[in-house]
C-alpha cells in the first residue's frame, strides 16, 4: 500500500506576514501509520516548501503512483485548496482513494461528499486512529462500513460527478485517543531535507527556525464563534509535561529549530504547564529556546507567581484572546472572561519582558459605529504589545454557525473568504462593506500611533523591536484597504 501525503499550495495569512510551518497535522498522521501500521510505503509532499506549483504537484502525484491520498486541510479558508487537490488526484487517476479531514471537513462531511464526488473519505475528527483502520481495510479489500469516524458515500466507486440519489454513510464517531503520550513523536525525519527551511519571519528572527509542538488538544471552554471545543469532542487532553519537552528538545537538538509555537489554543497555565517550565529548565534549554502559547486572560491573572517562571523557562510570547471591550458580547460569546482583566493580564507579561499579544473581534451582531469606536478606545487603553484584529466569523461546526445560518445572516459562503479578514456577515447596524472598513480602521488606529510604532521600533524587548521593523516593511494596512 502507497500513501501520499500532501501539504497543498497554500496562500499564506498576510495579517502575519510570511511564514512557512512545518505541516503538523499530517506529520503526526504519517508518524501514526509508520508506529502502527504494517511496514507501508509514506512519502509526505509539502509544496511550500519543495516549492511545487500545482503543475509541479501532479508531476510528484504521477511519479510517486499512490493507493491513497491523505490531505492536509487546517482551516476553513484552505477547503478549496484541499478540493482541488483530491480532484488533481482524480484527474491523475480515479482508482487513488482520496481522503480528506479537519475541523472543516469533519464539520461538513454530509455537504462535501454530495457536492465533491472526487472526497472518497472524509474522516471526522481526531484523524489518527480512524485512518489507520481505514488503511487497513482498504489493504485487506474489506468493508469500510465499521470503521468508527469515517464518513462516505454508499456507491464509493468514483463517477466524476455526484448525483441527488447518492446515499452517504456517516459511521458513528470514535472516541478520542485516551493518553496522548501515546501518539508518536510527529513524523519530522519524513520531511528531513526541508526542516531547515521553515520559518515565520514576523516572529521568529532570522536563523531560529519555526515549528509547532501540540502540547494538548481541545479546550474546557465553549466559545460560540470557536471550532477547537467541539472538534475534540468537548474535551481537553494534555501530554505529560516530559514528553512535550522531548519534542522541544529534539527540534532545538536535532534541527536547531529555537522559535517554537505551541498549538494549544488553550494550554492552560496550572500545574502542569510549571512543570513544564520546570522540566525545560531542568533540561536546560531554556537558553536557547524561544517558544510562544496562547493563553486566557483570567488564567495569566490567576497565575501571576507562575509568569517569572514562564520567562525564565524560554517562553518569551503570549497571546491572549481578550476579544471585546463589552461584557455583554463578551457573555453571548460565552467566553468567560472580563474585559476588566484585559489591561492587568497585558501588563503582567509586559511586566516580566513577556511579549504580549492580543486578538479582538470585530463585527459581532450589535456592532455599530459607535460600538467600533468604543472597542477601539479600549484596544489603546489595553496597549497590547502586537494586536491582531480578526472579524467575527460564522466557522461551520460553531454554535455561532448554526445560529446565523439559521437565521440567514451569512451573505457570502465562498470558504476561501472564511479567513477573518473578510467580512462574511453585516451587523444590524453595519453592512459587510462597512465591516469591512471598520476592520482597517482598528488596524489604522492601534499601528497608525506614531508613539507605539516607535516604542515598538526601538523596544528592549527582542521579539517587538524585531516585529515592529518587519511590519514597518509590509504593507498590512494597505491590504486592509484594499479588501473595503
Ligand atoms: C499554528 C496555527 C496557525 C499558524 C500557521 C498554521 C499553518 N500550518 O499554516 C498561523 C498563525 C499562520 C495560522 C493562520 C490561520 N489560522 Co490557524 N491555527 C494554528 C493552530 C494554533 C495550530 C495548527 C496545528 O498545527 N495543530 C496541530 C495539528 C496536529 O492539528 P490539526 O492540524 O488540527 O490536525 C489534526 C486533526 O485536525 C486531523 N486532521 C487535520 N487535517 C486532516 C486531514 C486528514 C485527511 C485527516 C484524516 C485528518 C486531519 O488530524 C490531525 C491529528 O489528529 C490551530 C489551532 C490548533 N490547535 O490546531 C489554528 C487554527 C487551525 N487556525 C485557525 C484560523 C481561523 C486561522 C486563520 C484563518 C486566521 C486566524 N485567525 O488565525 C489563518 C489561516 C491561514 C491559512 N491561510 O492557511 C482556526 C481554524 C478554524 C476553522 N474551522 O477554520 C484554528 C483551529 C484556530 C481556532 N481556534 O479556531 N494558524
Ligand atoms: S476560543 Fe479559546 S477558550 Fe474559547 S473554546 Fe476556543 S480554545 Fe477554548
Amino acid at each position: 500500500m502507497k500513501i501520499m501525503f500532501i501539504e497543498p499550495p497554500k496562500e499564506f495569512w498576510f495579517v502575519m506576514g510570511e511564514y512557512m510551518p512545518p505541516p503538523l497535522g499530517i506529520l503526526q498522521l504519517a508518524a501514526f501509520l509508520e508506529d502502527k501500521g504494517d511496514g507501508w510505503d509514506l512519502d509526505v509532499v509539502d509544496c511550500q516548501a519543495e516549492g511545487l506549483d500545482w503543475r509541479g504537484l501532479q508531476r510528484r502525484i504521477e511519479s510517486y503512483d499512490p493507493d491513497l491520498v491523505v490531505v492536509s486541510s487546517l482551516s476553513t479558508c484552505n477547503a478549496y485548496v484541499v478540493i482541488r487537490t483530491v480532484g488533481l488526484v482524480k484527474m491523475i487517476d480515479p482508482d487513488i482513494r482520496t481522503v480528506v479531514g479537519g475541523q472543516h471537513f469533519s464539520a461538513l462531511a454530509e455537504q462535501s461528499l454530495r457536492e465533491y464526488p472526487e472526497i472518497d473519505y472524509v474522516i471526522r475528527g481526531e484523524g489518527e486512529l480512524t485512518l489507520l483502520e481505514l488503511v487497513k481495510t482498504l489493504n485487506s479489500r474489506e468493508n469500510v462500513g465499521k470503521i468508527r469516524g469515517l464518513s462516505f458515500r454508499k456507491d464509493d466507486h468514483f463517477q466524476g460527478k455526484s448525483s441527488e440519489n447518492d446515499i452517504v454513510i456517516h459511521n458513528p464517531p470514535r472516541p478520542l485517543i485516551a493518553n496522548l503520550d501515546d501518539l508518536p513523536i510527529p513524523g519530522f525525519h519524513l520531511l528531513d531535507d526541508y526542516m531547515g527551511k521553515y520559518h515565520f519571519k514576523m516572529m521568529s528572527p532570522s536563523g531560529s527556525g519555526y515549528a509547532m509542538v501540540e502540547a494538548s488538544r481541545g479546550c474546557q471552554h465553549r466559545c460560540t464563534f470557536c471550532s477547537q471545543w467541539s472538534f475534540w469532542g468537548g474535551m481537553h487532553r494534555t501530554k505529560t509535561p516530559q514528553r512535550v519537552a522531548d519534542e522541544m528538545e529534539l527540534l532545538l537538538n536535532e534541527y536547531g529549530i529555537s522559535f517554537q509555537w505551541l498549538t494549544d489554543d488553550n494550554l492552560g497555565l496550572g500545574n502542569k504547564y510549571r512543570d513544564l517550565c520546570d522540566e525545560i529548565i531542568k533540561r536546560g534549554l531554556s537558553d536557547d529556546l524561544n517558544w510562544f502559547i496562547q493563553a486566557r486572560s483570567d488564567d495569566i491573572i490567576d497565575n501571576e507567581k507562575l509568569i517569572p517562571k514562564m520567562r525564565k523557562a524560554g517562553n518569551f510570547w503570549v497571546m491572549a484572546g481578550l476579544e471585546r471591550h463589552d461584557r455583554q458580547t463578551l457573555d453571548s460569546f460565552n467566553k468567560g472572561i472580563n474585559s476588566s482583566d484585559s489591561k492587568l493580564a497585558m501588563q503582567l507579561l509586559k511586566d516580566n519582558d513577556i511579549f504580549s499579544q492580543a486578538t479582538l473581534i470585530t463585527g459581532d451582531r450589535s456592532d455599530s459605529h459607535q460600538s467600533m469606536d468604543e472597542f477601539r478606545e479600549f484596544v489603546n487603553l489595553v496597549d497590547p504589545d502586537l494586536a491582531i484584529f480578526m472579524i467575527l466569523t460564522p466557522f461551520p461546526g460553531t454554535s455561532l454557525f448554526n445560529q446565523a445560518h439559521q437565521n440567514g445572516w451569512i451573505e457570502d459562503y465562498n470558504w476561501s473568504n472564511y479567513d477573518m479578514t473578510h467580512a462574511v456577515m453585516p451587523t444590524l447596524h453595519l453592512t459587510r462593506s462597512e465591516v469591512q472598513e471598520e476592520l482597517f480602521l482598528c488596524y489604522r488606529d492601534f499601528y497608525g500611533s506614531m508613539k507605539r510604532r516607535l516604542t515598538g521600533l526601538f523596544s528592549r524587548n527582542t521579539f517587538k523591536k524585531h516585529t515592529y521593523r518587519y511590519m514597518a516593511g509590509q504593507g498590512l494596512l494597505q491590504s486592509l484597504r484594499d479588501l473595503i
